[in-house]
């Protein structure tokens, strides 16, 4: 009996050492310890034993099954060892190869758009301010005068993090006003701002995703009035759109941050190739405005008495869809490079108010 097992044990560790793949080891594994294997074969055989035998073979058989146990789990390891380095070989990157050159990015029609409004509202005095995506409740509502039990607030509108250790539940902004927010608290007037930026709202469909583009903009003086504002936005419109002149309709509407609020809309003509703006017969609504409240003023510690202004908010992605003709906001974030290559525009070509906004 003793002899039967060092046989077996140096036949199986042959077999073992020899395997050439991980499949021929697994085969020489089920052959010796499944459960109708070689090694399971003798310690069956232990049942029918005297106690004395037992006593002997019991322990050999068990160092025997050890032995052969240790040999296939050290071979795998050789096994595997050797086909990862043959993968790595292989599989090398030369890294001093030079980067392939017919390769071209283009610029996503949100960028593009950001760059011309930001252009044409820095020659009209404003400049660019930005914020961060995760807000307080403060910051995205509180401060603008936006109460605890206002629809907007609710989770099936708002992305809200789950309560740090204070309690405290960040959103992801729902608009770019806590960036007006901000910049009222930490500079004194006249300020003259847009602020450009991603914001988040639960919402999905052919005009809605869950992360959009907006930009607010926003004046504080001494004595800004209604008509800075339309003056402003007609300006706007007449350079984005690139069109000699614009028809603006102000409706009376609501917003809890503006008294009072009014929906801007843009005469317009629905013809075969999309939308002519300027004239027609047709009314496009294109912005949200207002008069910043009272309250909001007092939230960012300024004097009603003393200062006012307007503020306004639009849609980006909704700009791009009406300038350049796209009809599923989707698409935009889809990455598909055929899309991007027929909408996109050249990297090194920034819009000017001289060179024409899109050429
Ligand atoms: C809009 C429409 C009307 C707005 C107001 C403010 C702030 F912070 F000054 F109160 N920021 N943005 C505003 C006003 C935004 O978007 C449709």
């Amino acid at each position: 009996m003793q002899e039967q097992i060092s046989a077996l044990r140096s036949e199986l560790k042959a077999a073992i050492d020899a395997a050439a793949d991980l499949t021929a080891l697994e085969d020489i594994r089920v052959a010796a310890l499944g459960k109708k294997g070689s090694v399971s074969a003798l310690m069956k055989g232990l049942g029918g034993m005297s106690a004395d035998e037992r006593k002997e073979m019991g322990p050999a058989l068990n160092s025997l099954k050890n032995d052969v146990t240790d040999a296939l789990a050290a071979r795998k390891e050789n096994l595997e060892d050797a086909a990862l380095e043959a993968r790595l070989v292989s599989e090398r990157v030369d890294v001093t190869l030079p980067v392939r050159e017919h390769v071209s990015g283009n610029i996503h029609p949100n960028s593009q758009v950001m760059d011309e409004i930001a252009e044409i509202f820095a020659r009209l005095g404003f400049d660019v301010a930005e914020g961060p995506d995760l807000e307080s409740d403060f910051h995205n509502f509180s401060a603008l005068n936006i109460p605890e039990l206002h629809p907007a607030r609710q989770m099936q509108d708002t992305f809200y993090l789950r309560p740090d250790e204070n309690g405290e539940r960040k959103v992801l902004r729902t608009h770019t006003s806590p960036v007006q927010i901000r910049t009222m608290l930490s500079k004194e007037p006249p300020i003259r701002i847009i602020a450009p930026g991603r914001t988040y709202r639960s919402d999905w469909d052919a005009t809605h995703t869950p992360m959009f583009h907006q930009v607010e903009g926003l004046v504080i003086d001494r004595d800004t009035h209604l008509g800075h504002l339309k003056g402003t936005l007609e300006a706007f419109l007449k350079a984005f759109f690139e069109v000699d002149h614009v028809t603006l309709r102000l409706r009376p509407s609501y917003f809890p941050f503006t008294e009072p609020s009014m929906e801007v809309d843009v005469q317009c003509a629905f013809t075969d190739t999309g939308v002519k703006i300027g004239d027609g017969n047709d009314w496009l609504e294109i912005l949200g405005s207002g008069m910043v409240h009272p309250n909001v003023l007092r939230a960012c510690n300024l004097d009603p008495n003393e200062y006012q202004g307007f503020a306004f908010g639009c849609g980006i992605d909704r700009l791009a869809m009406l300038k350049y003709g796209m009809n599923d906001l989707r698409s935009f974030f889809d990455s598909d490079l055929r899309w991007l290559k027929h909408y996109g525009f050249a990297a090194l070509d920034l819009p000017t108010i001289a060179g024409g906004l899109s050429k």
